[in-house]
């Protein structure tokens, strides 16, 4: 009675782990298929079991896509491993309204946030347990992982962001992780080796 309009949450989230559950929460998923043309070592990446898993994500969508005004909410699930010397990682976008941003944070594993503006001036953010991230707007972003273990982040971000995945694809980004002599490494990337889409 006075208590009617108390309720239980919609969603719930395993906190450390960022799981989701409730209502309107969607799964997805980017094999080494997925991810053709985006890796330096284009060979490499060929060669590789192409229904190997690198990421999946999970993403609670309370309104749909494009509404402008609402918050989306989701976790990704990075795998570790290597193409040629370069971290496995995430295709990574410009948001279609390129103005938007986003917060990522890490939750498990360690890797990079790297981040890309429209002049193509780059900078990496560490990623661990606990790191928190703005992305502003006008600035592509993706995540690689340089653990031995799955790197886990969490994401927020507007509902009527979109993706823009057809300039990385096409120019790729301006940057590269990569692993030498046991470290990871952000260097300029020598050829655009664009993504053929
Ligand atoms: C994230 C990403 C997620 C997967 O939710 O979509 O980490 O990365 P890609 O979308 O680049 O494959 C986000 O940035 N949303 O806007
Ligand atoms: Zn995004």
């Amino acid at each position: 009675m006075i208590l009617e309009s108390l309720l239980k949450p919609t969603q719930h989230i395993v906190i450390s782990e960022g799981i989701l559950g409730g209502t309107n929460v969607i799964s997805s998923q980017k094999t080494v298929a997925d991810l053709k043309n985006f890796f330096q070592d284009e060979a490499e990446r060929s060669k590789i079991d192409q229904q190997k898993l690198l990421y999946k994500v999970q993403a609670h969508l309370p309104v749909d896509e494009g509404t402008p005004g609402g918050l989306f909410f989701g976790t990704t699930w990075l795998q570790p491993g290597t193409i040629g010397d370069e971290y496995f990682m995430t295709k990574g976008h410009f948001h279609k309204l390129a103005d938007r941003g986003e917060y990522y944070w890490g939750l498990k594993g360690g890797g990079v946030l790297i981040l890309m503006d429209e002049k193509r001036n780059f900078r990496g953010e560490y990623v661990y347990p606990g790191s928190l991230h703005y992305i502003p707007g006008f600035t592509a972003h993706r995540v690689a992982n340089t653990g031995n273990t799955e790197l886990v982040f969490g994401a927020c971000w507007p509902s009527d962001a979109g993706y823009n995945y057809d300039e990385i694809a096409r120019n790729g980004f301006s940057c590269r992780l990569i692993k030498k002599e046991g470290k990871a490494h952000l260097i300029s990337a020598n050829s655009r080796n664009p993504a053929i889409l």
